[in-house]
């Protein structure tokens, strides 16, 4: 049977009949917000490679994490600008850092608002990389994971609902699970970025978190963005070392990706909608030409058609505010 007897058209005839047989939809609930807490008092430092995105002091972070809950938001999720960085990134694991004094204020004012602070030292080391570093300027896997986990316990002893690592070392899911779950934080889950690709689209996050390597690049330790079976691999290990969420990243060069994650995985699959992705839409914007917000929701609605529960993007308060249309 086909045409004529079959019209494929006829589901799409009304906007009353598309929304019945639509069959996926972003809502507000999908979304988390990445914020860029720094020291200071009043500080919105804007990044010009990501407009309408700002480095915030914390008095203004826990303002901005307001707006979202107002948006129904459900997530944020927590960047530093530290006072100091040295090779060891001891400045992640300082109680009093910002990320820290950050999810403190927010968990005091806003306690319905999940607060997950990206769990990673290339913010905080001076070399940009994403752990400590050997004399040759390799990452030193093992002593990296070690440091992440007592970064994680700072987080936890600040009211972190859920930790991040985005450091792509193996075995830092454990090491974090490890120590957590030593200190009476069995409740934390980890959502782990666990494929998480060297690519090209984290230029503008480097801008705003100023976390560029100062040599090298993280092809030593992020996949090969040729690479799809192996991120299969990254998700299994990251679960069996006790992530409760995993994630894809960028998101909309890898959709297949988070199919495949999907389909392969029962667990929560999140895609982070990355800086580049973000910066290439807003310049699009501006320039005019192409409308932000049917594109926006367009590329959110194919990152969760793809298989995302959880997108985590720079878009989340305008789309929240688009949803509500
Ligand atoms: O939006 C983005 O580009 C996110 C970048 C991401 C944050 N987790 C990483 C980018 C990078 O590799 O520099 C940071 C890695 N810890």
């Amino acid at each position: 049977m086909g045409f004529p007897v079959v019209r494929a058209r006829r589901l799409r005839s009304s906007e009353t009949i598309r929304r019945m047989v639509r069959e996926n939809r972003l809502t507000v609930d999908d979304l988390v917000y990445p914020l860029f807490a720094t020291n200071g008092q009043g500080v919105k430092n804007p990044v010009a490679s990501m407009p309408g995105v700002f480095q915030l002091s914390v008095d203004l972070i826990v303002e901005e994490a307001g707006e979202a809950v107002k948006l129904g938001i459900p997530a944020v999720l927590l960047f530093g600008i530290p006072v100091y960085k040295d090779e060891k990134g001891s400045s992640a694991f300082d109680d009093n850092e910002a990320v820290q004094c950050a999810i403190r204020a927010i968990k005091e004012k806003y306690p319905q608002l999940l607060v997950i602070p990206d769990l990673c030292m290339c913010e905080y080391t001076s070399h940009g990389h994403c752990g400590i570093l050997d004399e040759q300027g390799n990452v030193l896997n093992d002593e990296t994971i070690a440091i992440l986990a007592k970064i994680a316990l700072s987080y936890a002893r600040a009211g972190a609902d859920i930790v991040a690592p985005s450091d792509m070392m193996d075995g830092r899911v454990g090491a974090i699970r490890e120590a957590l779950d030593a200190h009476g934080y069995s409740n934390i889950p980890i959502m782990a970025y666990s494929a998480k690709y060297a690519s090209g689209f984290y230029g503008p996050f480097r801008d705003v978190a100023e976390s560029t390597p100062q040599f090298g690049d993280r092809r030593g330790y992020q996949m090969d963005p040729a690479n799809s079976d192996e991120a299969l691999k990254e998700v299994w290990l990251d679960i069996e070392e006790g992530a409760d969420i995993v994630m894809v990243k960028p998101a909309l060069p890898y959709l297949d990706i988070i199919r495949r994650v999907k389909d392969e995985f029962q667990v929560p699959v999140a895609a982070y909608n990355v800086s580049g992705e973000y910066a290439m839409i807003k310049a699009a914007a501006l320039n005019g030409w192409l409308e932000e917000k049917r594109v926006v929701l367009e590329a959110l609605t194919g990152i969760k058609r793809a298989g995302a529960d959880i997108i985590i993007t720079y878009h989340a308060k305008d789309a929240a505010k688009w949803l509500k249309e």
